[in-house]
């Protein structure tokens, strides 16, 4: 919490916050695997670009962040963890001007995190296609990762009141975006193919990992606009992000993609993928 280890039941934040006021802040959510903090470079110039777009200044040099990301993961002796990053405006006076709040709240959770059930990996899982369109670009830009998640949050009580546990987001042209807190790709004759960032989405890290990998494996992959209807034709769709990092899609509303269970591509993206993290490759 700004600089100090606290125990978890001191490590609390104001009322006055106006991150939690306000929802006015960003964050970042990254996986440790096996010691080593994965993409935490891309992590962190993701938090530096988040706060730069809200007009927030990190009283921490990105080095500091790297370094107190460490100190708060060796403190919990953990070794496999989900770490929250968290940076709000910070304690101010009640009303909405961001610059009546002095300096910056800034803390690190270091925990495990479980998204998704471990059989749904195997047979892919269900989705929904949202009603609520996904926020503007330029009302409220996507590509930041921002402490206002109720655009995503109102898209996943959909997907919960319709029995399922992600929805798909359109953007205001009715292109695909990508998910309430996952991205998505498919795949059509070996083709993989992802939303491109114009379609005001979060850039995601494991979605850069995940090209990464198309590439090295000579996979051929591109970054483009299409709408939902192309998404039901898919021989194959899946979900990636931090914390639930590939997963097969078996149904988008009442059509069954593919052959309704993880399909081939997705099977060796996933493999390369947890060989990767497994490995002993070098932090990056
Ligand atoms: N889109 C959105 C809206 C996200 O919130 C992603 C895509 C995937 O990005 P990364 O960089 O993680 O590959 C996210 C990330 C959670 C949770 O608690 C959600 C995310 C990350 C970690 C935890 O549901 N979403």
């Amino acid at each position: 919490m700004d600089g100090t280890l606290v125990p978890r039941e001191q490590a609390v934040v104001s009322v006055f916050d106006h991150g939690v006021l306000y929802g006015d802040g960003c964050f970042e959510g990254i996986r440790a695997y096996h010691g080593r903090i994965f993409r935490v470079g891309a992590h962190i110039d993701r938090l530096f670009a988040s706060a730069e777009a809200i007009r927030l200044k990190s009283p921490y040099s990105r080095e500091q962040w790297i370094d107190a990301i460490r100190t708060t993961l060796n403190a919990n002796g953990l070794t496999n963890a989900y770490i929250r990053v968290v940076m709000t405006r910070g304690v101010g006076t009640l009303g909405l001007n961001p610059f009546r709040c002095p300096a910056p709240t800034c803390f690190i959770i270091a925990d495990s995190i479980s998204l998704y059930p471990p059989a749904l990996y195997e047979s892919g899982m269900k989705v929904i296609t949202a009603r609520r369109p996904r926020n503007l670009p330029a009302a409220l830009d996507p590509s930041i990762k921002s402490l206002n998640y109720l655009n995503n949050i109102l898209a996943k009580i959909e997907a919960i009141d319709a029995g399922v546990l992600e929805a798909i987001m359109l953007n205001h042209e009715g292109f695909v975006a990508e998910c309430t807190g996952d991205n998505i790709f498919f795949v059509k004759g070996g083709r993989v193919v992802t939303p491109a960032a114009s379609a005001g989405l979060l850039v995601g890290v494991t979605r850069g990992f995940v090209l990464q990998l198309c590439r090295e494996m000579g996979l051929p992959c591109e970054e483009r606009l299409f709408r939902i209807e192309e998404l039901r034709q898919a021989d194959e769709v899946f979900l990636t992000g931090t914390a639930a990092e590939i997963i097969a899609v078996s149904q988008i509303d009442d059509d069954v993609i593919g052959s309704g269970t993880i399909g081939p591509v997705t099977r060796r993206l996933t493999e390369a993928f947890r060989a990767r993290v497994a490995s002993h490759a070098p932090e990056d």
